[in-house]
């Protein structure tokens, strides 16, 4: 008996619609759905892949316990979780609460309930946030640090699809969905031939920049040069909003005078970019009616991430790039709360406390969480607050966190380490207890999460439409199976040890840009709440109730709830601030050092730059058969000019090596990426201890990288992009042959 049922793709946070044709309780077949109203039945390959996932001959479907020998075996999850719970405990008295740490990843996204019991345990053990290292520290963690140095505006930026133009630097959305969730690839088409003038600002030339009116290919690392010289033309050319910037922001002639040395001269030689370029690229940006630009992990991986941040922000309020009072708003609640959108700024706030101080690197507290970059180190070093148990809950530190080799050393070390994963991951393998959660087409879902991804950052996600789904698993786990959701493993730890859990419910802000409050709610320890239950809680005060977005099954526009944005308060006062002394003062450092340090030289000829794949999310899917049919590792990405200068073939194996470490990448040519660039995907290559093959599993891009070298000083993040490196090919043999 074959049959279709309707639910959501949750392997990444675009929410696509999908139609999963089930026999016999199985999933056989997804394909997005066309009913969809607003997805056009899109899907990408990874969401298509979800039943060669859940049926995997590996996937983990009981508790796995390591014995001492290091081999594993299964037992019942109930088991698993006292002995962990027990183990905890000893931990606990021993050494206090702050040795027991959790890393949250992206396996989370299964469930929209995991990310928020993950922080709502922290909280619980009284650690948070110096115990929470999630991966936003090793993402994007600057995107609000700088919304919160610069203030937001209440009413968000002005809508992408009717847009005149659109910068995106360092951001890749249609293959990464990063603040486009709905098929980016067609939305862009779209809005291109409506007549926006899409600015693209990479290395390479990307699946996004096809329609592009511009692609301005700067040296990797310079973005905070860049920026700061569009500022300048704009500011010396008078393109900006002059109403908008007396109205609403203080700091303009600090921000004038910190710019004026980035002429467009001093500019082009620092990022490489021809001085029309960048004069055409902040004309063709200011003098639009409409359009923002947008920043993502490629300029956020190399060390001024938080400075690229501040910098767009600045250029969106200097052009008014936010939306005005009686316009439609653009990105409306449905399942977040009702709340009044005005068109005002938030005020700036300080998001970081200098006076407690991170026992590693001397890093203050920060409203981002603890800083994850630390997590080895926090692991490592003896001392009080050292961290002695971790959990990995949908993580997989051991490609995902930079310095592969002090991560191995450090999970090496712990007296427990627990991963939360549904496969034997990098991670795993690793692991003292390996619990197996529930997979995307197992467990309810609701676009909630996606529409408030809007809070964190400007133009991060949310939906341009008063859209909202819900749908109910479309499958049960495998018969015999012994899974439990990650929310719900907490749950039982959190009660096993007598902490009480209060879950935060349906706020809608970050930081202390707040729209409204989270509502604690404390949950009882007596009896575990379903998954429908946490939902509903999730949702109360939704401006839409849950059980009226049950009755769409195909996901609903509310139209009548299409409103405008509202005009300031009388007596409101705050203003968006255009010169943070912080900011200006790296931006003058920035300006002393001529961009950033990292450089190309004789020793190490290249820089190596971060990229994603299409088909994988990070290392979800590389196990799987149906994506890795075509290839199962990450090639490095190198310019024809650059195989050539060293002698490389395509198909070759190399050896690249930094500073700090060396992997092994199989080479590929990619005629459009900016000759002195080696581009290549994350999360992929073995553990140490293990063999290797980069044609089979590719090579860890995060041993090039250490995690005490350069860090941000705010957050810690490790210098992630723009790393000096050097390459060899290797013969048969692999003895390194010399080139270059
Ligand atoms: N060198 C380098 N390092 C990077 C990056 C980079 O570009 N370059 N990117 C950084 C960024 S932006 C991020 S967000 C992090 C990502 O860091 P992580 O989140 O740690 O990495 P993922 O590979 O997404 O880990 C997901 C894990 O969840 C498991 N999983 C899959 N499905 C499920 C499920 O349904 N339930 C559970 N419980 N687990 C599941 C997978 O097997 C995998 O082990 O990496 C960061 N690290
Ligand atoms: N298919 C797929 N989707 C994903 C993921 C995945 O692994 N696969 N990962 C998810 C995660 S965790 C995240 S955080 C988001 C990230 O989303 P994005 O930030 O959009 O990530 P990318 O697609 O890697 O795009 C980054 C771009 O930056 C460019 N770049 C590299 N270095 C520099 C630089 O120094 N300056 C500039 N200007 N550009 C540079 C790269 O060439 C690349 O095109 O994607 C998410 N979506
Ligand atoms: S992985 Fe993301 S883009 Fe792909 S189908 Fe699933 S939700 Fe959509
Ligand atoms: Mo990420």
């Amino acid at each position: 008996m074959s049959e279709t049922r309707v639910g959501i793709c949750k392997v990444c946070w675009a929410a696509c619609p999908i139609e999963v044709t089930v026999e016999n309780g199985r999933a056989i077949k997804v394909v997005g759905d066309r009913q969809s109203p607003i997805y056009g039945g899109y899907t990408c390959p990874k969401g298509r892949a979800m039943p060669e996932g859940h049926y995997a001959p590996h996937r983990l479907l009981h508790s796995q316990r390591r014995r001492a020998d290091g081999t594993y075996e299964a037992i019942p999850t109930a088991v698993a979780i006292a002995e962990i719970a027990e183990k905890l405990r000893a931990i606990i008295d021993k050494h206090g609460p702050e040795a027991v740490g959790l890393f949250p990843g992206n396996g989370n996204l299964s469930n929209p309930l995991n990310p928020v019991m993950g922080a709502m345990f922290i909280m619980a053990m009284g650690t948070y946030p110096d115990r929470f290292f999630s991966v936003q520290t090793i993402d994007q963690a600057g995107k609000v640090i700088a919304q919160a140095l610069h203030g937001r505006w209440n009413a968000g930026p002005t809508p992408f699809s009717s847009a005149e133009t659109w910068m995106l630097v360092g951001t890749n959305p249609v293959i990464s969905k990063l603040g486009l969730p709905v098929n980016p690839g067609q939305a862009i088409k779209e809005a291109v031939k409506k007549g926006m003038k899409l600015i693209v600002v990479d290395p390479r030339q990307t699946e996004s920049a096809g329609n592009a009116f511009m692609l301005i290919q700067a040296q990797p690392g310079q973005d905070p040069t860049l920026l700061a010289g569009f500022i300048h033309v704009i500011i010396a050319e008078k393109l900006y909003d002059a109403d908008f910037v007396r109205d609403n922001t203080r700091g303009f002639d600090e921000l004038r005078k910190q710019v004026e040395p980035f002429t467009p001269q001093h500019v082009a030689a620092v990022t490489g970019v021809a001085v029309d370029q960048i004069l055409l690229a902040a004309r063709t940006f200011a003098n639009a009616k409409s359009g923002c630009v947008v920043t993502g992990t490629g300029p956020h991986f190399a060390l001024h991430g938080t400075l690229v941040e501040y910098l767009a922000l600045c250029m969106n309020t200097l052009c008014g790039r936010w939306q005005r009072a009686g316009e439609i708003q653009g990105l409306p609640h449905v399942l977040l709360p009702d709340v009044d959108i005005r068109a005002q700024p938030m005020a700036p706030y300080q998001p970081w406390d200098l006076n407690i101080r991170n026992r590693i690197n001397d890093l203050p507290r920060t409203i981002v969480g603890a800083p994850t970059g630390t997590l080895g180190d926090q692991i490592l070093t003896p001392g009080e607050g050292q961290v002695r148990a971790l959990i990995c809950s949908g993580s997989n530190p051991m490609v995902s966190l930079p310095d592969q080799m002090r991560t191995a050393k450090a999970l090496q070390s712990l007296e427990l380490l627990v991963s939360i994963d549904v496969e034997m991951s990098n991670t795993a393998r690793m692991a003292d207890y390996i619990i197996p959660d529930k997979m995307s087409m197992e467990t309810p879902a609701v676009t909630q999460f996606t529409e408030s991804m809007q809070y964190y950052g400007s133009w991060t996600g949310g939906f341009e439409q008063p859209y909202a789904m819900y749908s109910p698993p479309t499958v049960a786990p495998p018969a015999g199976s012994d899974c439990i959701e990650s929310w719900e493993f907490l749950y039982e730890i959190a009660k096993k040890l007598g902490k009480q859990l209060v879950y935060h419910v349906n706020g809608a802000g970050a930081g202390e840009h707040w729209d409204q409050y989270p509502v604690p709610v404390p949950l009882s320890l007596e009896r575990r709440p379903t998954s429908e239950e946490m939902f509903e809680f999730m949702c109360i005060g939704s401006r839409v109730p849950l059980a009226e977005v049950k009755k769409y099954p195909h996901g609903h526009v509310f139209s009548e709830l299409t409103s405008v944005v509202l005009p300031r308060a009388d007596d409101w006062e705050a203003m968006l601030e255009l010169a943070d002394a912080t900011m200006m003062s790296e931006l003058g450092e920035v300006f002393r050092l001529d961009g950033d340090t990292a450089l190309p030289s004789d020793e190490f000829p290249l820089l190596f730059t971060p990229r994603r794949a299409n088909e994988f999310m990070n290392s979800i899917g590389r196990m799987n058969i149906k994506l890795n049919s075509k290839r199962s590792y990450n090639p490095a990405f190198l310019n024809p000019i650059d195989l050539d200068r060293f002698g490389i073939a395509v198909g070759d194996v190399i050896s690249i090596h930094s500073q700090f470490g060396n992997i092994f990448g199989v080479a590929e040519s990619e005629p459009k990426l900016r000759a002195g660039t080696l581009s290549m995907a994350h999360c992929f290559g073995p553990n140490p201890d293990e063999d290797s093959d980069p044609r089979v599993q590719g090579g860890c891009t995060s041993r090039l990288m250490s995690a005490d070298a350069e860090y941000d000083p705010i957050f810690g993040q490790p210098r992630m992009g723009a790393i000096p490196v050097k390459i060899a090919r290797l013969d048969d043999q692999r003895r390194d042959v010399v080139v270059g």
